[in-house]
């Protein structure tokens, strides 16, 4: 079945999953931690999408979607497959997607339900909406993390959407945690250095693979809504935002307008600490995450928050580790042949720390070119730390397979290998603080942050693979046949 939810919002999502028997309603949660905490009760036994309303202090209507997106089933949907469709079969499908998208420009429609309301003026309060405190430590409420932050680049006119996390600051303010190099941000800076300020639209809630193309980790030419087109097969109607014409999904379900002003780095209000994807309070740089200035707020009757806090993992926002399927097609064009399959267990956007590719083996050193080949890859290079490489016959997604390869086909001394001082994500909790601070005084980090890589080749040894002792377990096919015959 392919699903309904591409249809340009996010509600239709949710009456999908409904129809499924994957929502469930929750009314009266206090947006002051209750909704994070069952959202992660509820995580923790992979349960059902929960949608939020009648929200202590709130009126009815003014609703969050969290866990959307935590099983595979309702990954499915989200990406426009249908349930029914899981583990490396579900990361297949999505490559193929990726390699044959055609990029698809949205359509500019004169207007869409995101107008049915509007605040402007002294009416503006961003909590209107009700932005959930997730964890008991974050440094406030963030009513970004299911968002999509719409910039325009200056000097190219391209449009460029990041999910990126926004903590209220106030009424009419927020953060916005653009990192650097990270698209939206060099957009910004190409308007400070023009001394103007950024104009930014924050889209709190929009369809899934809307959201998903924010998600991505695209190139900086390749354009988030012409991406989200080719994935949805149909261009994506938006409508420009009336202060400063920035494109936004015509039927998002919240839209903040408005723009950040060139600022010096001890003029920023803290942001953060927030429970990260790697499951800590980790990110702790300060002086660098822009600050927005409110001017409009846009919303449809009976707006839908989408709600992605991070969790400490296996609980992940994203039930489908997305990086492992550009990885395995970087791997594919670094000339690596054989690759199986590619998994990871702590993840976010990217692959994260530990990584496992299966590879049916072919000659001689094979998989120490796939590790060699995987930390150097953009996919698998950016905040990996284990990179483990298993035969074909171990089940990527299977940790207990994974642990059992690495436990069993290892021999550490000449197969364990570490690689010093790559490039990672200030996200990695195991970066010391004298590498993570600012000097006393200064307002730029003194250093990057950069990790180890161990490269585990949990392979049997191929010089001597045939000797290698056999496994004591029956093939899948027989088992099958004995359970048919015992009813088993
Ligand atoms: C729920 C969620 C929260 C995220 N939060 C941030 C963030 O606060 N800052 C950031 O730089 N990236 C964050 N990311 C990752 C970016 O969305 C990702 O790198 C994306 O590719 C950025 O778009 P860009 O390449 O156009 O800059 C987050 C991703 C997800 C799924
Ligand atoms: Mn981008």
């Amino acid at each position: 079945m392919d699903s309904q939810s591409n249809s340009g919002d996010l509600r239709t999502f949710i009456a999908d999953l409904e129809a499924i028997g994957q929502l469930r309603r929750i009314n009266g949660a206090d947006w002051n931690l209750e909704v994070g905490a069952i959202t992660e009760v509820v995580s923790d036994s992979e349960g059902p999408a929960l949608l939020f309303d009648e929200i202590k202090s709130y009126p009815k209507g003014f609703r969050i979607l969290t866990n959307g997106f935590r099983t595979h089933d309702r990954f499915g949907v989200a990406l426009g497959f249908g349930p029914g469709i899981h583990g490396l079969e579900l990361l297949q499908k999505w490559r193929d997607r990726l390699k044959d998208m055609k990029p698809l420009a949205p359509l500019v429609v004169a207007s869409g339900p995101i107008f049915e309301n509007s605040i402007v003026g002294d009416d503006i309060d961003v909590l209107t909406f009700p932005a959930p405190k997730w964890h008991d430590e974050d440094g406030g409420r963030y009513i970004g993390t299911g968002c999509c932050v719409v910039t325009t680049d200056p000097e190219a006119q391209t449009t460029n959407l990041g999910t990126y996390r926004c903590m209220v600051q106030g009424r009419d303010q927020i953060s916005i945690k653009m990192n650097k190099g990270k698209h939206g941000r060099m957009a910004m800076e190409k308007y400070h250095a023009q001394g103007k300020p950024c104009p930014v639209a924050v889209v709190l809630g929009t369809e899934p693979l809307v959201f998903l193309s924010s998600v991505l980790s695209l190139s900086p030419h390749q354009e988030e809504y012409h991406i989200a087109g080719a994935l949805r097969r149909e261009p994506l109607e938006v409508v420009k935002t009336p202060i400063y014409g920035l494109p936004v999904p015509a039927r998002a379900e919240i839209v903040l307008e408005g723009e950040i002003p060139p600022f010096t780095p001890g003029s920023l209000p803290k942001e953060g600490p927030f429970g990260e994807w790697p499951g800590y309070y980790a990110d702790t740089t300060t002086g660098e995450v822009p600050l927005m200035h409110i001017k409009a707020i846009y919303y449809r009757n009976n707006p839908v928050l989408l709600g992605m806090p991070p969790m400490k993992p296996p609980n992940h926002y994203l039930s489908l580790p997305l990086g492992c399927a550009s990885l395995w097609e970087q791997l594919d064009a670094a000339g690596v042949p054989g690759v199986t399959g590619v998994w990871s267990f702590v993840y976010g956007g990217v692959v994260g720390p530990f990584v496992v590719i299966s590879i049916k083996q072919a000659y001689q050193g094979h998989s120490r070119q796939t590790l060699a080949a995987a930390v150097g890859t953009r996919a698998g290079a950016y905040g990996g730390k284990f990179v483990v490489v298993v035969d074909e016959d171990v089940d990527v997604t299977n940790i207990h397979d994974v642990i059992w390869a690495m436990s069993t086909r290892c021999d550490p001394s000449d197969m364990v290998d570490i690689i010093r001082g790559v490039w990672t994500s200030p996200a990695d909790p195991a970066i010391p603080p004298s590498r993570r601070n600012m000097a006393p005084g200064q307002t730029t980090l003194r250093h990057g942050y950069t990790m180890d890589r161990v490269l585990i080749d949990a392979c049997r040894p191929y010089s001597w693979i045939d000797e290698f002792p056999r496994v004591n377990c029956f093939p899948q096919q027989f088992k099958d046949e004995i359970a048919r015959k015992w009813s088993l």
